[in-house]
């Protein structure tokens, strides 16, 4: 696998970039990564993960995390924004001390109706959640799906008359370790979920040996819906990179076009990644190097904005025209 991976040309880093770091949460807070995003009222609603209670010479001593929870920040151009006071979700201990955390939420909004999926760590293992909310402070969680699962991201409408997800389980027998692909599921309730399929696999993404899965919610376009993805490999000469002794993987967002009908159906696969690592902040400044991870998404006139988890550090955004991204995933074909 090459080391040299280059973002696509048509894709434009903020230079302001990162939009949103540690230092601009009044609680206690060390890494601001992995966002969700919806337009919300006059301006637009964040949701980002927060895990802290160390920084990098106490992580390197030995003294890890205290915990993780789930912040909003509220913003009226999309680029500078606000934290409220106090996180907005925290699963730590609950049911019984049974959940260790939630964590890497995305919004979708479907008929007016705000929803969060988002990661959540058992004993019992990795488990992919929805939940509904009217206000961003309070969720009830509508379905948990069976170990091990996670990256569940909502498409922002019913597709015939269902409602659909991108998800990525982890087949940790059958594949061998970390060896992950994304599937699409519908449901009738977004409670029970069911006739799923395979989307794409990790070999049809030419840079990732590693794991592929959804990124930001599927951004609906005239001519598909686009999905952005993480897409991983995974080298193990690399050494340390970050606060970790070791860190062989590199997080990069792909990007594929799925059918508007039939979104099991794959119309395109970029086969460059749409952002590789390349910015100080995405490779060298940070906890685990070498990541971007996308996670939302909004179309602002005929601009695609992204915004990502920078060496699961902060949150950085980039700007790309919305026909430009259409047209590298149907140059890349089908699967
Ligand atoms: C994954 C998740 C993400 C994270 C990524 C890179 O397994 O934990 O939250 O961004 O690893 O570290």
């Amino acid at each position: 696998m090459s080391e040299n991976l280059k973002s696509l040309p048509c894709v434009k880093r903020y230079p302001g970039n990162p939009v949103l770091t540690a230092a601009d949460v009044p609680y206690p807070a060390s890494l601001v990564f992995n966002a969700g995003i919806i337009p919300w009222k006059d301006g637009y609603a964040m949701i980002f993960r927060n895990d802290y209670g160390t920084d990098q010479a106490a992580f390197e001593a030995g003294r890890g995390f205290r915990g993780t929870n789930i912040g909003l920040a509220l913003s009226r151009d999309g680029i500078h924004f606000e934290v409220e006071p106090e996180p907005v979700y925290d699963l730590s201990g609950a049911d019984g001390g049974e959940i260790g955390r939630a964590y890497d939420p995305r919004l979708t909004v479907i008929d007016g109706t705000v929803y969060m999926s988002f990661a959540v760590d058992t004993r019992h293992g990795l488990r992919g959640a929805i939940a509904r909310t009217e206000d961003l402070h309070h969720f009830e969680i509508l379905s948990m799906t069976v170990p091990d699962n996670r990256n569940i991201v909502l498409f922002p409408e019913k597709i015939g008359g269902k409602y659909v997800r991108l998800e990525r389980p982890m087949p940790v027998y059958s594949r061998g370790r970390d060896r992950f692909d994304m599937w699409l599921s519908d449901s009738p309730d977004l409670v029970y979920w069911g006739n799923s399929k395979l989307v794409a696999g990790v070999e049809d993404f030419p840079y990732a040996n590693d794991k592929i899965g959804p990124g930001a919610p599927p951004v609906k376009t005239d001519r598909g819906w686009l999905v952005i993805t993480h897409s991983v490999d995974r080298d193990n000469t690399r050494g340390k990179n970050g606060w970790e002794p070791k860190w062989p993987k590199r997080y990069s967002a792909g990007m594929l076009l799925l059918d508007l009908e039939d979104p099991s159906k794959v119309l395109g696969i970029c086969r460059e990644p749409l952002m590789a690592p390349e910015t100080d902040y995405e490779v060298k400044n940070g906890f685990r190097t070498n990541t971007i991870f996308a996670t939302g998404a909004i179309l602002v006139g005929d601009t695609l904005r992204i915004y990502y988890g920078a060496s699961d550090t902060v949150i950085a955004l980039a700007e790309a025209k919305i026909g430009d991204l259409v047209d590298a995933c149907l140059a890349g074909g089908p699967r």
